[in-house]
């Protein structure tokens, strides 16, 4: 008798071994332990013949991908953000989009305060000048920063984490909190965050702290680009959160040099790995690699979801966070399921 052959997945990236591990109780894996980065020819080499894929937010998956790869059911991404998703074209193939929402809220938020402080207080600064030994005396206009507390917070984007970061803002830090987003939120959720609608120009005008929170797509591609920069205070602080693209980096590394605005804290980056060189040079910026949601913890939640959501669906056809439910049980799902 011979056995049904197990659905084949590829991890497409390094991940925790126990999650490995756990879909090989599944499937047939093909691994990328040593972390390799796949070019787009390689990523499709890898997928022939696999029904599913755990990406981590970096892979392309588009009409292109999905074409060369026939036997390919569902992608799973390790990541609330999915703009390496052509979803549109997932639907129209039958392929399953998933996402990793809810499980990095309030670590993310975590981090939204950490990069606001940080920067806001000059905390790399600072360091900076002590690791190099500059610091000989104390002297009262030393590294001079802005309050926190007390002060307005501006948020763009109020979802889950925007949500979060204002929670975290009225009741810890006792800060006026306005927000931007393009829907207003009930007022039930506004009462819960101490947070009030207002426009795109009031926000930038008024806000002493702009915290980026907002997905990324066509339409949020640089949200702060000049002439946004050029409507925030002097003392202003701007923190990006969300998704390189959202801020036009060379007009900020220019507004941070001619120090109209005050400082920024990036946490992701156009074009990234790759940093806008201007960036590097002023010193009014603080600049993490991506780590906004890197804790033990909620990386592991966050692969935990993701492997979920390929078993959920490669054995009994469901998913907990789907992005395009109506692909479960279409005609081009069923035409995908019906290739071995
Ligand atoms: C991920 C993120 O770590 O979830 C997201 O959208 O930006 C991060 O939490 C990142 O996408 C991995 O590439």
């Amino acid at each position: 008798m011979t056995q049904a052959r197990r659905p084949k997945v590829v991890v497409c990236r390094a991940i925790f071994p126990a999650i490995i591990e756990g879909l090989r109780q599944h499937f047939e894996v093909v691994d990328n332990q040593a972390d390799v980065m796949w070019t787009r020819e390689q990523l499709v080499a890898h997928l022939q013949g696999c029904h599913g894929a755990f990406t981590t937010g970096g892979e392309r998956i588009d009409a292109g991908v999905l074409a060369a790869c026939p036997q390919l059911r569902v992608v799973a991404n390790m990541a609330v953000g999915y703009n390496n998703f052509d979803v549109p074209a997932m639907t129209a193939a039958g392929v399953l989009a998933t996402n990793a929402p809810g499980v990095l809220t309030e670590t993310t938020a975590d981090f939204g305060f950490a990069l606001l402080m940080a920067t806001a207080r000059r905390v790399t600064e600072s360091e900076h000048y002590l690791r190099a030994g500059h610091w000989t005396r104390w002297r009262y206009d030393m590294f001079i920063g802005a309050d926190v507390h007390g002060s307005t917070l501006g948020i763009i984007g109020m979802g889950r984490i925007g949500q979060a970061i204002a929670r975290r803002g009225h009741h810890g830090f006792g800060m006026r909190v306005v927000y931007h987003n393009r829907s207003k939120l009930d007022a039930a959720t506004e009462a819960a965050c101490g947070a009030s609608y207002v426009s795109k120009a009031e926000l930038l005008q008024s806000a002493d702290h702009v915290m980026l929170v907002v997905p990324y797509s066509a339409e949020s591609h640089h949200t702060i680009g000049a002439a946004e920069l050029a409507q925030m205070k002097p003392s202003a602080t701007l923190i990006n959160l969300a998704r390189g693209g959202i801020v036009d980096d060379a007009a900020l590394a220019a507004a941070l040099r001619a120090q109209t605005i005050a400082a920024a804290g990036l946490d992701v980056f156009e074009g990234e790995p790759k940093v806008h060189p201007d960036l590097l040079t002023v010193p009014n910026v603080v600049l993490t690699p991506h780590i906004a949601s890197a804790t033990t913890p909620t990386r592991m939640a966050m692969a935990s979801l993701a492997a979920d959501n390929l078993v959920g669906y490669l054995t009994a056809r469901q998913a907990k966070t789907p992005l395009n439910p109506e692909v479960i049980g279409s005609a081009a799902a069923q035409e995908r399921m019906a290739r071995a």
